[in-house]
């Protein structure tokens, strides 16, 4: 598989990517990470457009390098991901002690800032932590959760960069599992610059049928992190693709497609198995 992957097969016309980490990472779905080298390098010989890169702050880019980097290969950052600095710092939108969540917002800045630069979205899914207790006793959290994002919005439109609420399955998350309940936080948020990111492997576990919910999200819908049932290389599992793309066609789906997949069986062959789902015809 060659450049002629961009514009041939299923990637004909799509914006297509891996995601990667720039530096070693416990969690698990992200392509050589501690390695942005070689990441970047083998994206482009694969054809791909885009790379989303998950950092756990903003510190973590070399600019200059990085730049030089995009220009060799040919790509450009489709997004950045925030969830490690909730999974390994404790910095999540949802913390329940104001001066955490202000730390929080400072760090997001931080990284709204380094998006704008590289022209990027920025992903607000794992970074959004879990509501503590019985659902009853969830509103004041989530309230200032809310008020923490509407912070960050305001940041990221005065920027010109996205958001993107990913909704992310219930063995992680209790906040946002589902594409309706992002639909719901987008209606109550009313912010400028605000847009869903659905992933098929959440999508797999939560929805009642990942077609229907795809078509609700509609022109909400932002960005696709395209995964399989078992979150290796779409075509690695048995998710039905060909129905999932059509009705991303239907409803004139343009934004990136990033496969956000386990390192299986090695980084490499993840990333060469999404570059032949792509050029499949
Ligand atoms: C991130 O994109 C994701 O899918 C989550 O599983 C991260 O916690
Ligand atoms: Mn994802």
């Amino acid at each position: 598989v060659g450049r002629s992957a961009r514009s041939s097969g299923k990637a004909a016309g799509r914006r297509v990517g891996v995601a990667i980490s720039p530096r070693p990472v416990a969690f698990g779905p992200l392509l050589f990470a501690g390695d942005l080298n070689r990441g970047l390098r083998l994206a482009g010989e694969l054809g791909f457009d885009v790379v989303e890169l998950s950092l756990r702050a903003a510190a973590d880019i070399d600019r200059s390098a990085l730049k030089r980097l995009l220009n060799e290969s040919g790509l450009s950052v489709s997004a950045l991901a925030t969830a490690q600095a909730c999974l390994f710092d404790s910095l999540c939108l949802s913390s329940d002690q104001a001066p955490v969540r202000e730390a929080t917002v400072k760090h997001l800045q931080a990284e709204i800032e380094l998006a704008a630069e590289l022209g990027s979205a920025i992903i607000f899914g794992g970074i959004r932590g879990r509501l503590d207790g019985e659902a009853a006793g969830q509103a004041g959290q989530r309230a200032a959760a809310l008020d923490a994002m509407a912070r960050c919005a305001h940041h990221a439109a005065g920027m010109g960069v996205e958001i993107l609420i990913e909704p992310i399955n219930r063995y992680e998350t209790n906040f946002i599992n589902t594409t309706d309940e992002a639909i719901a936080l987008l209606n109550e948020l009313k912010l400028p610059g605000l847009r869903i990111l659905l992933d098929t492997f959440h999508m797999n576990i939560e929805e009642v049928s990942i077609t229907d919910a795809i078509r609700r999200a509609g022109s909400h819908l932002g960005y696709v992190h395209l995964v399989d049932s078992n979150r290796r290389a779409p075509g690695q599992g048995h998710l039905p693709f060909d129905s999932i793309l059509g009705v991303l066609d239907e409803i004139g789906f343009a934004g990136p497609l990033v496969a956000e997949v386990m390192p299986l069986p090695d980084d490499e062959t993840a990333a060469r198995h999404t570059a032949e789902f792509w050029s499949a015809a």
